[in-house]
């Protein structure tokens, strides 16, 4: 028997371009790349064992932050140009509740933190030492500073030519953006990253920007961005995704404008890569990248798959 739930959501809808969307059922999460498959499935058990829609987030994501193999989420992400790895993270409620935590280090869990910047502090945003400092003060274990064996011969390697150029899909383009709806339409998301590789010390990306690599509200939906922080940061992607699907935009038809708009603010188009997931709150869903090679999890109670995202080029 179907254990899934479903929103009052519309019938499938065809549209311009091709893209065939669906009802989706809920609860139900979006994540970006591979890896939202693996956080897909602890988010939904979360739920499943009684957790809240925001525990789902937060829990989903730490099996990224974990997760030694990935070298673009978590403190085993490839370091700055320093040798250094410093991780950017948020998390967001439909009520409008969120949290973030910038340029950290030694915290092995950013989204976690991020939470407790939402829930313990009257802030939005902690950065750097004063992040670290407020993860001391809540307990948090405070890691080592070394770089996984994997980021260690990386950066090895990258010293060699010290040329920083990012690459489409290939370099580290795998943040992870979470977004979901519980079955009474109550929507969160969470976004976690150790950022550009080889980046300046100091550099901070979209993922912890409320309204850049996330942006959730239970009146209308939620979306969340991955790819060059820079482009994204400079059109509000996920705010703007958002306040699109609230003029009446699709979730798709939102992505793809946030995409449009994004490259016609963006200089050397060809070298960036950029993609936007959406969920909207009659239960459809977007996703749309500036090239080719974006993908994402999707999942429910009942199935979690990957699906290659549409994309402009
Ligand atoms: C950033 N958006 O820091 C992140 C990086 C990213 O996949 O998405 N990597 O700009």
């Amino acid at each position: 028997m179907s254990s899934a739930l479903f929103l009052p959501g519309l019938p499938n809808l065809s549209f311009a371009n091709g893209s065939k969307l669906q009802a989706a059922e809920a609860p139900l999460f979006l994540s970006t790349w591979n890896h939202g498959l693996p956080a897909n499935s602890a988010a939904i058990e979360k739920l499943k064992s009684g957790g809240t829609i925001i525990d789902a987030v937060e829990h989903g994501v730490r099996v990224t932050e974990n997760d030694m193999d990935n070298l673009s989420v978590g403190l085993q992400g490839l370091p700055d140009r320093d040798g250094i790895t410093t991780l950017d993270a948020s998390i967001m409620s439909g009520d409008g509740a969120c949290g973030s935590v910038a340029f950290v280090r030694q915290i092995k869990h950013p989204v976690s933190l991020a939470r407790k910047v939402m829930e313990d502090t009257p802030h939005v945003m902690l950065a750097g030492e004063g992040a670290r400092q407020f993860a001391i003060a809540e307990g948090f274990p405070i890691e080592k500073e070394e770089l996984s064996p994997k980021a260690a011969e990386a950066y090895e390697q990258w010293k060699k030519t010290s040329n920083y150029k990012p690459i489409v899909n290939i370099e580290n383009h795998d943040t992870i953006g979470m977004i979901g709806v519980d079955a009474k339409g109550n929507f969160a998301g969470s976004c976690t990253t150790s950022g550009l590789a080889y980046k300046m010390h100091g550099r901070v990306g979209d993922s912890p920007i409320i309204g850049a690599g996330l942006f959730v509200d239970n009146e209308v939906g939620a979306a969340t961005a991955t790819g060059l922080g820079e482009s994204i940061i400079r059109i509000c992607g996920s705010f703007l995704i958002v306040e699109l699907m609230r003029q009446g935009r699709t979730p798709q038809e939102a992505c793809e404008e946030a995409v449009k708009r994004l490259i016609s603010k963006s200089k050397n188009v060809k070298d960036i890569q950029a993609g936007f997931l959406a969920i909207s709150k009659e239960g459809l869903i977007g996703a749309y990248a500036v090239h080719p090679g974006f993908n994402y999890a999707k999942g429910n109670f009942e199935n979690n798959m990957l699906i290659d995202s549409k994309s402009k080029f």
